[in-house]
């Protein structure tokens, strides 16, 4: 029994210690870039600490539910080694001032797509080598006129679509090697160099945004930026048309009726009328015309003088080459053609007479035997699969068709009959 104790101690020892080294079932662990990976996403994981071994270097706790990251939680799970650290889609909202104490390697820092309205601005001094941080995607509406991020190594800042209004003189005064900045698609309207000035080390920005008021103000900016040799994007050329788009549909959405005697001036004395009568006397027959006519009033003449000029051709040419009676043209003939002719109208008359007399007068209505067409006998003994014959539906059916006034409409195919039964 003395024996037995310390052997279970030893074996829970062990357990726990190869326990620690197994990669949890909410995450994957792998080697990405030489680094060791853990990826545990879209988990409702609550906490930073779910028992990935402590040698992780790239730690992606994204698309989880965090919303609080609390003082030294990654310096007391061991976690010294995380170079790289993927926060993003969670609901982050509160950071405190040590939570990322004890990771001197982070480099790589993913806090966007959160609920960040305010950071300390000396958040990240527990993290020397910090050199790329994305925000983006977070809720800074109110920035105060202070550094936001005080970091001599950041290199890459993103705050893209933070709802930021303005961006205060002193905001990045104390990143001295930031290069690039990601201000794109916040709610910016201007924008001072002065707050760009502190950024010496600055090689792009990114700007995008609609809703930049593209005045002299701002294209001075841009002339400024474009004079430090940043690179970004030219934002005025095609912005200006889009506000002036956008002002013409305002315009012709919330037009309403203007009195302009409410917006004029018109007091005009007698004396002005009379300057542009005298304008009106000066105009040529031909100016005059066209200030008259308008191009459908022209169009309407052009056509009805058209037709005018058809008619009276087509009646003259008429008259030129034929002798016309009252509906059909005749053409002088000679003694031959019209022998023939008179053959040719003693035929028809023949071969009308035989016609009227073969063939009814009322041509068009059936004679009356056939206004009663012979049915087929409805009533049984025909096949009836077992179905009872509905007689009032085929005895509708039958006299709807011996209606003596519907003799012409012929009687429905005899597939149709049938689906009454
Ligand atoms: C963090 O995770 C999100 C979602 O999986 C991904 O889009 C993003 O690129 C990751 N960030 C880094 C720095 O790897
Ligand atoms: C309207 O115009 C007349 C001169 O034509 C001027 O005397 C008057 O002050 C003007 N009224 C306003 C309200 O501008
Ligand atoms: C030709 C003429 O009389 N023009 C007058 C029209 O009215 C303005 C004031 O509304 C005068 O300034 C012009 O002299």
């Amino acid at each position: 029994m003395e024996l037995k104790y310390p052997a279970i101690v030893l074996v829970l020892i062990a357990l726990d210690c190869v326990g620690s080294q197994l990669c949890p079932k909410k995450c994957d662990c792998d080697m990405y870039n030489g680094l060791n990976r853990a990826t545990c996403e879209d988990q409702n994981i609550i906490g930073v600490e779910v028992g990935v071994p402590n040698g992780v270097q790239i730690y992606s706790l994204s698309h989880n539910v965090i919303s609080e990251l609390e003082n030294f939680r990654f310096k007391e799970a061991g976690y010294l080694s995380i170079q790289v650290l993927n926060l993003s889609y969670n609901l982050i909202f509160w950071i405190g001032l040590h939570a990322f104490s004890g990771l001197e390697k982070l480099v790589h820092l993913d806090l966007s797509n959160n609920r960040l309205r305010y950071i300390p601005s000396d958040l990240f001094w527990d993290t020397p080598r910090l050199t790329t941080l994305d925000l983006s995607s977070n809720i800074f509406e109110a920035l105060k006129n202070e550094p936001f991020i005080m970091h001599s190594e950041l290199q890459v800042l993103n705050l893209n679509n933070c709802r930021i209004k303005s961006l205060p003189d002193r905001l990045f005064t104390r990143l001295p090697n930031l290069k690039k900045l990601d201000i794109s698609e916040n709610y910016m309207i201007t924008l001072n160099t002065k707050v760009l000035v502190p950024l010496r080390k600055l090689e792009r920005i990114e700007l995008r945004n609609d809703y930049w008021k593209c005045d002299s103000d701002f294209i001075d900016v841009e002339s400024w930026i474009a004079s430090k040799s940043i690179s970004y994007q030219k934002q005025c050329n095609k912005k200006a048309l889009k506000m002036s788009e956008k002002m013409i549909s305002i315009v012709s959405v919330e037009k309403e009726d203007v009195d302009v005697n409410d917006v004029w001036n018109i007091t005009t004395p007698a004396k002005n009328i009379t300057v542009p009568v005298i304008e009106t006397t000066t105009l040529t027959p031909f100016e005059k015309f066209d200030k008259e006519f308008s191009s459908m009033q022209a169009f309407i003449i052009g056509l009805e003088l058209g037709l005018a000029i058809g008619v009276v051709g087509t009646y003259i040419w008429l008259r030129k080459f034929c002798h016309c009676g009252q509906l059909n043209c005749i053409r002088p003939q000679t003694g031959r053609q019209r022998r023939r002719a008179q053959r040719v109208r003693d035929n028809d008359m023949r071969t009308n007479l035989l016609w009227s007399n073969v063939i009814s007068p009322d041509l068009d209505t059936p004679p009356s035997y056939r206004r009663h067409p012979s049915l087929p006998d409805r009533s049984p003994p025909f096949p009836t699969y077992g179905v009872p014959v509905v007689r009032e539906a085929a005895a509708l059916q039958v006299d709807a068709i011996r209606l003596p006034d519907r003799g012409e409409t012929p009687p429905p195919p005899y597939h149709e009959c049938r689906i009454n039964i």
